[in-house]
């Protein structure tokens, strides 16, 4: 078999997506994800302009050959860019055997390790009986995890709190919107909303929190010692993690379990933290990780520490890469859990898939491929948007971390 063209598509149906569609001489093709949150044009351009032009003529069934020729010729290694447009590349290749063998793409990682995929919905409210309430609604959907966010006290717009309680969608304007944080505010509000969480539902859903990278490990550990008696799943993007070193504080003050990882791109950014065991879920994803095949590289270099995964699965990510996760879930030994937050009617339309969720849990199904396609007729009727991420001062006016 040989791959013919590759097409690069945007669509924004809601919101911006970037697919890459591989094509071959038996008329078989494959898609992958390569939508990166504000920065899309970018990875369409490395597409588009670096990356299709050297696919003709090569034989899709040499996966791997192709991510080293990828990762090894650009000579500039890494970063969120190449990684994506790699990881769309991958996400198409894998989608193309699976398809000439005729099996659903876990078949060929090794089979099903699992009947399904535990996921974590997203609540979320302005205030701590608005996120009782909302968590609520997500355990009587079935979900056997939630993760939390509040509005804190004092401060006008806190991150992963909308309006929208169904489509919390971050990228929200043509220039970037500013937050307001403040540390001490949110240090004194979280671990209340967790105490009336495990008052009112007891200890047996699972929880989780995003601090989205706001604090510095010492604040880290604070929050992990105050939230200990809840139980919590896990806590997330605690600090920033470029200092992977700084987690050693962190770990060294609780018991409280850590996971991070959403915007790493290769195995060597969580390196450290694995080899020390300073974390306890790995959040690298299929579409900005480097594709099954460098996830799956992480995964099994994390099971050596006793780490499970945790992918991303925000709404960013589209269908395409839900499909291909939920997988390599399905599969990989050392699973934790996969984060969910629902796509819209729209992008759904735009995404048809063969994925479902059940009582807590989502299947990938049984389509031969990863399951999930492009319907470009209805996607081109959505034009790409500009849309930027927001960006967080604190109340003096100080950049801080988004
Ligand atoms: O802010 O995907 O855990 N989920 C998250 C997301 C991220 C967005 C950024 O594009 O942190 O909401
Ligand atoms: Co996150």
């Amino acid at each position: 078999m040989k791959i013919t063209e590759a097409k690069v598509i945007i669509t924004s149906p809601g919101r911006n997506f970037v697919s890459l569609k591989i094509y071959t001489d038996e008329g078989l093709y494959g898609v992958g994800d390569a939508t990166l949150n504000g920065r899309e044009l970018s990875v369409a351009s490395y597409l588009k302009d670096h990356i299709v032009p050297m696919l003709a003529g090569r034989d899709p069934h040499q996966i791997e050959d192709i991510w080293q020729f990828l990762y090894r010729g650009a000579y500039w290694r890494k970063g969120p860019v190449t990684m994506t447009a790699i990881s769309a590349v991958d996400m198409a290749l894998w989608d193309i055997k699976a398809k000439a063998a005729n099996m659903p793409l876990y078949q060929l990682l090794g089979g099903k390790s699992r009947s399904g995929v535990m996921v974590y919905g997203h609540a979320n409210g302005d205030s701590i009986e608005e996120t009782v309430d909302e968590v609520g609604k997500f355990l009587n959907d079935g979900y056997l995890a939630v993760r939390a966010q509040t509005g804190i006290p004092g401060l006008k717009s806190t991150y992963g709190v909308s309006k929208d309680k169904m489509f919390y969608e971050p990228a929200d304007s043509d220039l970037p919107s500013e937050n307001e944080w403040s540390t001490t505010k949110y240090l004194d509000s979280i671990p209340k909303l967790f105490d009336t969480l495990r008052n009112t539902y007891g200890n047996e859903p699972h929880l989780l929190h995003d601090v989205h990278h706001r604090l510095t490990p010492i604040e880290a550990a604070r929050l992990g010692k105050d939230l200990e008696s809840f139980r919590m799943f896990w806590l997330e993007d605690a600090v920033p993690a470029e200092n992977q070193a700084g987690f050693r504080t962190i770990r060294q003050n609780t018991v409280t379990p850590l996971a991070v990882g959403e915007i790493f791109n290769t195995i060597w950014d969580c390196k450290e933290l694995l080899e020390e065991q300073l974390i306890d879920y790995i959040r690298t994803s299929v579409v900005h990780a480097g594709g099954i095949t460098h996830l799956r590289r992480i995964a099994d270099f994390a099971s050596l520490f006793h780490v499970r995964t945790g992918c991303h699965g925000a709404t960013d990510l589209s269908p395409i890469c839900m499909g291909a996760a939920l997988h390599f879930d399905l599969w990989v030994p050392n699973f934790g859990i996969q984060e969910y937050m629902r796509h819209s009617e729209e992008t759904n339309a735009v995404f048809p898939h063969s994925y479902s969720f059940k009582n807590g849990y989502l299947y990938p199904g049984e389509t031969a491929g990863h399951g999930v396609d492009i319907d470009e007729k209805i996607a081109a009727k959505y034009p790409y948007k500009r849309c930027y991420l927001p960006v967080n001062r604190l109340e003096d006016g100080t950049m801080w971390n988004w």
